[in-house]
Formats: structure tokens, sequence, C-alpha cells
């Protein structure tokens, strides 16, 4: 019966991790897969996210269904962390909301609504981009494309590129946009380069679909959002997909969201009814628990839940100054720059894949085959061997 079946490779950043967990030297390091840990190298549990849940379970009753939009305390929370507490799209009822299993729930989502009213659209996502963009949207059925992003030369936005390629995407064609911490470069927009961005996709009538999974982590809260919310200001329309994991650690939780900035709240008001079939035909109704959550700090603890973020965003800089200073004392002939230029989780360190091998095999620092490094596993502690190890690679 199911001989036909193929194997599946796995996803090669979930099989590193499981080669990671497998190692036995104890002096190995994993900064392979996205995750945020402290300086003692494990997941952190938030304060805020802490006394939100116990007090949740303190008065937890029964475990109805949500409804297939989700929780409305919680879409509303969402809503405003991205477009902020004074956003007119958001007064206006222009915008969209659904409770989404995670980012990659809501890509999905949007994906699968995006396939139902334009079947004909291609999809252009950034080269390189997270693998999953390339899964989710051809999984929904679209033609991927990839669009210039990240210049090896300078280390950063190949913005020139970009821009004129984005100019000849045909009209009405969908765009994945990372807004914040791309993954897996490091590279951002400037918010003079996004402003330049507005009249490509007013002109060439792009749908612009924001993927912002790493809020807080880059410069802050707002800042993070300057695309997503000037965009929307300037009244283009947009598909927005968001994730909690990392910025309230809860990853296994699954907590995100699915916006799209309607140009009425007619338009608004169908646009989320299809949203609703779409997340029925895929999962019928998303799970109660992360929501409450989220919807519970970001309602009584905002200021609190800021803080403790605020406090993660210093750590990641840290280690991105900390490894610098290491590697700038051992080689001061190199640039590492990039590793203060570039935003969030991420850096992109311009390693060989036989480079990263090395690292991996003769020292047990483990990076992916990219040459992605993530700098929020970098530890006080492990600073020193990484840079000596990196070092020991370098020509
Ligand atoms: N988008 C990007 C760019 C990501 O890096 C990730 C996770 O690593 C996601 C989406 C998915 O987030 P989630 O784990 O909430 O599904
Ligand atoms: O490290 C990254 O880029 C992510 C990590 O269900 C990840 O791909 C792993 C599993 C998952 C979502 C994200």
């Amino acid at each position: 019966m199911f001989q036909h079946v193929d194997v599946y490779p796995g996803d090669p950043i979930l099989t590193l991790n499981e080669s990671f967990a497998g190692d036995p030297r104890p002096n190995k390091v994993n900064l392979s897969i996205g995750v945020f840990l402290d300086d003692a190298r494990r997941l952190p549990i938030m304060g805020a996210v802490l006394e939100a849940e116990t007090a949740i379970l303190k008065q937890i009753g029964t475990r109805p269904y949500l409804p297939m939009e989700g929780a409305p305390s919680y879409r509303k929370a969402a809503q405003s962390l991205l477009f902020g507490d004074d956003s007119m799209a958001v007064g206006e009822k222009r915008i969209a909301t659904v409770q989404t299993i995670g980012g990659s729930g809501a890509l999905k989502v949007g994906a699968d609504f995006l396939k139902a009213y334009f079947p004909d659209a291609q999809v252009w996502i950034c080269d390189p981009s997270w693998d999953n963009h390339r899964s989710i949207f051809s999984g929904a059925g679209f033609k991927v494309h990839a669009y210039p992003y990240y210049s090896p030369v300078t280390q950063g936005v190949d913005f020139e590129a970009m821009k004129a390629a984005l100019q000849k995407v045909p009209q009405g064609d969908i765009v994945l946009l990372h807004a914040c911490c791309h993954n897996p470069t490091g590279a951002d927009l400037t918010e003079q380069q996004w402003r330049e961005l507005v009249p490509v996709f007013r002109e060439r009538r792009l749908l612009p679909f924001f993927d912002i999974a790493y809020q807080g982590f880059g410069e802050g809260i707002e800042q993070d959002a300057f695309a997503i919310r000037h965009f929307t200001s300037e009244g283009l329309v947009s598909m927005v997909a968001s994730s909690f994991s990392k910025n309230f650690s809860l990853y296994g939780e699954r907590c995100g969201s699915l916006n799209v900035v309607c140009p009425d709240s007619a338009q608004a008001e169908n646009v989320l009814g299809q949203l609703k079939s779409a997340v029925r035909r895929n999962y019928s109704s998303p799970p109660t628990h992360g929501a409450r959550i989220v919807a519970m700090v970001l309602e009584d603890m905002r200021g609190r839940w800021e803080d403790e973020l605020t406090a993660m965003r210093s750590r990641i800089l840290a280690m991105r100054s900390g490894l610098y200073d290491a590697l700038h004392a051992s080689r001061p002939d190199r640039n590492f720059d990039y590793l203060l230029k570039q935003k969030g989780m991420f850096s992109y360190t311009g390693l060989s894949q036989e480079q990263v091998r090395r690292l991996r095999e003769e020292y047990g620092v483990y990076l992916i085959g990219s040459g992605r490094m993530c700098m929020a596993a970098l530890t006080q502690d492990t600073i020193a061997p990484v840079a000596e190890a990196i070092v020991k690679v370098l020509d």
C-alpha cells in the first residue's frame, strides 16, 4: 500500500538539533536552531508568563472549543502589538485577525486563503529565506520565486538589487518580507529603505506579506514593527503573520496570529469569514492555553513583559559584542563588523560549508550549513571556546 512513499530526509535544522542531542562531547555548543537561551543555557520561562499561567491555572474551569478565529482578547492584543495602540486601521476595523498555530500556522492559513482568492498569483521570497517559506507556499499550490536580498560582499542587504527585482515582479503577485531580524542573515532594511519600497508595491499592485517572528529582538517592540506600521499608514493593504514563540519563550504553545489589512471594514469582515473557513478546513479551531497566557500578559503585565524582553535583547547584544571582541582580538586583520550590524537572533558568518563541518566535527560547535549562527544561544562561558574554534577554521 505505501511502498511508493518516499523517505523524508528530515528538516535540516531539526536534524542537526538531533545530532547535537546525540553528541557525547561535554563542551559541545548548539548555535544551530533559532531559540533564545539564558546565560545558564536554558530556555527561559519569563516571569510575566509564569505569573499569568499561575493565575490562569487557579481560575481555570472548563476547556471549551475556541471559535475558529480564536480568543477575542488574544486577537485584540496581537493586533495592538503589531499595528500600535493608536492604529487608525485598527480603529476603522479594517484588519481581519485570527489566532493561529504559531507563525507557521499563520503562514499556512494565509497561503490557503490567498490560493483560494488569488489562484493565478505567484509568490516571491527573499534569497535566502527561512526554508519553510518555500515549503508552505509551494505546499499551498503556489509557484515560488526568489528575489535578491543578501550580499555576501557587504554582509548586508543588497537593497538596489532587491528593489530592481521587485520592480519587475508581475502585477498582483505576492511578496514575502521579513519585517525585522531576518532569518537566516540578520540583515534588515533601514526605515528609509522600507519607505522607498512603498511606491514599488503601490505601482505594481503587489501584495506585501510580512512575516514577523522576532518582534522585540531587533531594536524594540515599536521599532521592529516599523515596516508593518509604515505600509499600513501609507494606505497599502498587506498580510502579517506573527509569532509569539520567541518573544514569550512559548515555543511549544504554538501562539501566532494572521492579520489582513483591508481597504475598508466591509472587506475586512468578508476576509475574516474566509480566514475562519481556511482554519476550519485545516484544524477547526486553535488551542486555548497559550492564548490565555499571551492575552493576560499583554492586557495586565505588558510593562513587566517588555522589561524582560528588553533584557533578552540586551543579552543578545552582549553576546554579539563579546564574540566580536574575542574574534577581533585574535584576528585584527579580519572584519567581523557583521556581528555588530546584523539584527536579532541570527548572524550570517560567511563561513563555508566546509568550515561549518569542521566547527561541528572538530570542535563540537554547531552552526547551520549556510553559516548561520544563533547568537541568542551563545553564553558568557561559551564565547571564548566558540571564538577559538572559529579562529582555528578561518584561513
Ligand atoms: N517565520 C520565521 C522567519 C521564523 O524564523 C519562524 C521560526 O523560527 C517562524 C516563522 C515560525 O514561527 P513558529 O515557531 O511560531 O511557527
Ligand atoms: O531555527 C529556525 O530557523 C527554525 C526553528 O517547528 C524551528 O526553523 C524549528 C521547528 C519549528 C519551528 C521553528
